[in-house]
């Protein structure tokens, strides 16, 4: 029936990539994607989306059927009996239940205002079983319907709020900016750059934030990351949370212990203060915030050449450093060499939109790959989701009509890899590209204990081509950068669902985090 009325609906292989993908296209275009799902199985797999949205500030929405109330409710044993409003509630931004037919106009308004006003993220809506089977006049069910007007108002910051953090940055000698996808997800590209400028500030990009203003921009400091966390005396974010993808702004990585002031632009208030004290609170709109600032900049001071040369005599040291490990033949392929060539081609197709998770597969391209326009870069998100890849892929693709190319860890593509069927189905110019290292983090783990393989490895050769060939889509294999460079560049060129299976050493990885060196038999042993 929705078909029938011209609404596009995409139906998935399971519900949380289907899930994955409204949040993305909440985020690409500032309305709530919406996910549909059956009941209890099928909210559930979508749930995690769900939360993963509301994580991240991305708007969508979650519709689920459900069974009826009253057996629900008196816990009769109904088919998919659950209380999903129950369950929903505590992971979402808001959760409504709808249970008469004039009231799902009222339902659906609500839902849409609370996924994109103040800060964006997940809402569930309801739909009982006897909903769907009620009926009501056409002319009044018309009626009823609701026009969302300024679902999203703009939320100025106080004239005293932008005074105050302009006292701060003035005082700053080595100041930073910070801009998170919150930025990028305001989408006023031009005024972001003319802040930037303005200030003459360094600025380093969280990974989704990456290209806003091009990663050759003469004053990112990507590159230079850890001397301007450690060295900078007053930091300024925007649309990023100093959560622990920037150590809650403590550590020696900050240089701790250290006096840093901090100004901060967010839509949420509750955001002020959270992880470190904040000098400077500016709540409001990012677009509202930052022309409110650039209009009382006149005769801006930039910092010292002492700070700004400082950097950038760093950040070109380190790309100077790191080029030689890119442009390297390797075979098997390490993640640099295969990395370069795919750096390469981004620099060559900047409209094209990276998708990328993994551990390694996901740390390095994050450094590795540059970024030249905003929102190009899409990945796992504040909690560091492992099976995005997919559903963000087909969405990504299918809002903005440009070429994807998802870069996958092997383990990370087994969460969602069955879309793509899906990616062929619909005919989508996505590559996917799997980092084929035989297992989690590496592929030479042992189990010194017993017959089973270890826990982080997989079958080696393993021939993920074959899944896309099977539905009709290009599979190759590339064992080295050159190999790799020359199936993507073809997959670019005709646009067809390929993936290419990237045979990875499996000794070239390290684990995440180094986590391991926490374990206190590690700490025994070692003494
Ligand atoms: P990152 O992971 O890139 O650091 P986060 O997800 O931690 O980014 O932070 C994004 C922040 O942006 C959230 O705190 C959210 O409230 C904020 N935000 C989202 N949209 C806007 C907007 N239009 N104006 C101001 N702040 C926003
Ligand atoms: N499950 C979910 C949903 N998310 C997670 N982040 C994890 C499990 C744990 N996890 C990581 O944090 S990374 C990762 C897992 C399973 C996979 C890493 O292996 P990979 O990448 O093959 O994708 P590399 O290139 O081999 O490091
Ligand atoms: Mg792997």
């Amino acid at each position: 029936m929705a078909q029938a009325d011209g609404i596009r609906v995409l139906s998935f292989r399971h519900e949380s990539n289907a899930g994955n993908a409204a949040a993305i296209a909440g985020y690409l275009n500032k309305k709530p994607g919406v996910c549909m799902t059956v009941s209890a199985p099928g909210f559930l797999n979508g749930l995690v989306s769900l939360a993963h949205a509301t994580t991240n500030c991305l708007p969508m929405i979650l519709i689920s059927g459900s069974s009826e109330r009253e057996i629900v409710d008196l816990q009769q044993g109904d088919y998919e009996e659950m209380d999903q409003l129950a369950i929903a509630k505590p992971l979402c931004k808001a959760a409504f239940r709808v249970l008469h037919a004039a009231d799902i106009g009222i339902g659906v308004a609500r839902a849409i205002r609370a996924a994109v006003s103040g800060r964006p993220g997940g809402v569930y809506l309801d739909l009982p079983a006897a909903l769907l089977g009620q009926v009501m006049d056409a002319v009044e069910g018309e009626k009823s319907l609701v026009k969302v007007i300024d679902p999203a108002p703009a939320q100025l910051p106080a004239p005293e709020a932008v005074d105050r953090a302009l006292d701060v940055l003035k005082g700053a000698k080595k100041p930073l900016i910070i801009l998170g996808k919150g930025a990028a997800y305001a989408q006023c590209d031009d005024k972001v750059r003319d802040f930037v400028e303005t200030t003459g500030f360094p600025y380093i990009a969280m990974s989704m934030a990456k290209g806003l203003l091009p990663d050759d921009h003469p004053q990112y400091a990507g590159a230079a990351r850890s001397l301007v966390l450690k060295e900078s005396d007053c930091v300024m974010l925007i649309g990023a949370r100093l959560n622990w993808l920037l150590s809650h702004g403590k550590g020696k990585q900050w240089g701790e212990p250290h006096s840093k002031q901090f100004v901060h632009i967010d839509i949420d208030p509750k955001e002020m203060d959270s992880n470190q004290p904040i000098a400077g609170p500016l709540v409001g709109d990012i677009e509202s915030c930052l022309t409110a600032l650039v209009d009382r900049m006149d005769g801006w001071q930039k910092p010292s050449q002492e700070w700004t040369g400082a950097v950038r005599a760093k950040v070109e040291a380190n790309v100077a450093r790191m080029a030689p490990k890119l442009a390297n033949n390797n075979v098997p392929m390490d993640f640099h060499g295969a990395l370069g060539r795919l750096k390469k081609i981004f620099a060559d197709h900047p409209d094209a939109i990276l998708v990328n998770e993994g551990a390694n597969t996901l740390d390095f391209a994050r450094s590795v790959i540059d970024m030249r326009k905003p929102r190009k870069r899409l990945d796992v998100g504040t909690w560091g989701v492992m099976g995005v890849g997919m559903g963000t892929a087909i969405a990504a693709a299918v809002e903005t009509g440009q070429q994807v190319i998802a870069v996958e860890g092997d383990s990370a593509f087994g969460f969602s890899g069955m879309e793509v069927e899906t990616i062929c189905r619909y005919n989508l110019p996505v590559c996917v590209v799997v980092f084929n290292n035989s297992g989690i983090y590496r592929g030479t783990d042992v189990n010194p204990a017993g017959d089973d393989p270890a826990t982080t490895v997989f079958v080696r050769d393993a021939r993920y081509e074959m899944m896309m060939q099977a539905f009709g889509g290009e599979g190759v294999t590339a064992h080295s950068p050159g190999d790799l460079e020359r199936a993507v560049r073809e997959a670019i060129a005709s646009g067809k669902p390929t993936l290419v299976n990237a045979i990875i050493d499996p000794a070239a990885g390290t684990e995440s985090g180094r986590i391991g060196n926490l374990n206190p038999q590690s700490v025994v042993r070692k003494k």
